[in-house]
């Protein structure tokens, strides 16, 4: 009986140990969370959004890779918001005469020289009478235009053009644009004092159009760019052979943390609306030396290089210009300076040869002396003249 009393009071006794164990875990079971939680803290350090690498959309065009058959197809037209010619935009145009079967459509439909557009689609073009001919633009809302670029009807540029703006119910010249070189694709026009007006015109005298067309009274135009101060999509160019839109590509020797080699050649200066990223290049503060490397898509001859150097206005001590030669590069022009603040600079080729590359070459420690390491090479835009 005793006995088991005696067992049954060691059962309890039992149980009751296990139970005061059990809380006792309970107990202690908390803390680890509490611990667990200080340790969490520490895989937030992960700051993921640098595993985002915006190249991943462009696996996504590769499955399309006949884009050539797509000629035969009609592009889109242009849209380009910053762009206040386009007639998408809101802007109306109207024009003092016609040539024969054209339309006044094309001024600003967003196409520029597409070669499935038949000659009436993809220009206008004035008749051969008259004392002058003009193309007026009127904007949705007041505007302040900086730069107009003309794309000619079949390359025939004209001899003179004055931009005007609507003042007072008078046309203003702000800019007149002369054309020594004949024909050519395009024209770049830009208004050195911009004013706010609702209405632009291009206005073209009696006689000064296209030189080489059989009456130099017509005025032929494919389409026709505006745009406003710190607006500007990238300039376009033709003559400048280093523009990654005219075929170029650039190779560097290296590049500094956040940046990119892109805006070397993407036809934007120093605008200012640019982040310090989307402005300029700059390579690594380490090695022997560094470069920016040009292909052309067909053998060019440069003649003049313009370099347009940072933010921050501080240029390089000495770029030599160099082509290659027997699989090594051979400088052919070499600039220096040891002014501390510069803008940019237009270095002439005294001995211009013909060239599939061109090397801009900076070596040890010469680049800014007015930066904390002058072994940077730093530029927003490198511009290739021949
Ligand atoms: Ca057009
Ligand atoms: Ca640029």
């Amino acid at each position: 009986m005793y006995k088991k009393l005696l067992y049954l009071f060691a059962a309890l006794l039992l149980a009751a140990t296990i139970a005061a164990c059990s809380t006792d875990e309970n107990a202690s079971a908390p803390k680890e969370p509490d611990n667990a939680q200080t340790e969490q803290p520490e895989p937030v350090k992960e700051p993921e959004p640098k595993p985002e690498p915006k190249p991943e959309p462009e696996p996504a065009k590769e499955p399309e890779p006949q884009p050539e058959p797509a000629k035969p197809a009609q592009p889109e037209p242009s849209t380009d918001p910053y762009n206040i010619a386009l007639a998408s935009n809101g802007t109306t145009v109207e024009v003092d005469s016609y040539y024969s079967n054209y339309t006044k459509d094309p001024i600003n439909d967003g196409y520029r020289v597409e070669d499935f557009l038949g000659p009436h689609d993809v220009a206008w073009a004035s008749s051969l009478e008259g004392d002058g001919h003009w193309v007026e633009f009127t904007f949705p809302e007041p505007k302040t235009p900086e730069r107009v670029d003309i794309y000619w009807g079949e390359l025939h540029a004209s001899q003179e053009i004055h931009l005007q703006v609507l003042q007072d119910g008078e046309w203003v010249t702000v800019h007149t644009w002369t054309n020594d070189e004949g024909n050519m694709l395009m024209t770049q026009m830009e208004i050195e004092e911009p004013v706010e007006t609702t209405a632009f015109r291009i206005f073209q005298e009696k006689d000064k159009g296209p030189v080489a067309y059989r009456d130099p009274n017509i005025l032929w135009i494919s389409e026709v760019e505006i745009y406003e101060p710190n607006r500007s999509s990238p300039r376009k160019d033709i003559k400048n052979i280093a523009l990654a839109s005219n075929g170029a590509t650039v190779a560097v020797d290296s590049t500094h943390s956040s940046y990119t080699l892109d805006p070397i050649n993407d036809g934007l200066r120093l605008e200012e609306y640019l982040s310090w990223k989307e402005v300029a290049w700059a390579s690594t503060l380490e090695g022997d030396n560094h470069w920016v490397e040009f292909t052309f898509p067909e053998p060019k001859t440069p003649r003049r290089v313009d370099i347009y150097w940072s933010e921050r206005n501080i240029p390089s001590q000495e770029i030599q210009i160099q082509v290659p030669d027997n699989g090594d590069w051979k400088t052919i022009q070499t600039w220096s300076t040891d002014e501390l603040s510069m803008v940019m600079v237009s270095i002439e080729i005294e001995n211009p040869v013909e060239t599939n590359k061109l090397r801009l070459f900076q070596d040890k420690d010469k680049g800014p002396i007015d930066y904390s390491n002058p072994n940077i090479m730093w530029m927003s835009e490198v511009e290739i003249y021949e």
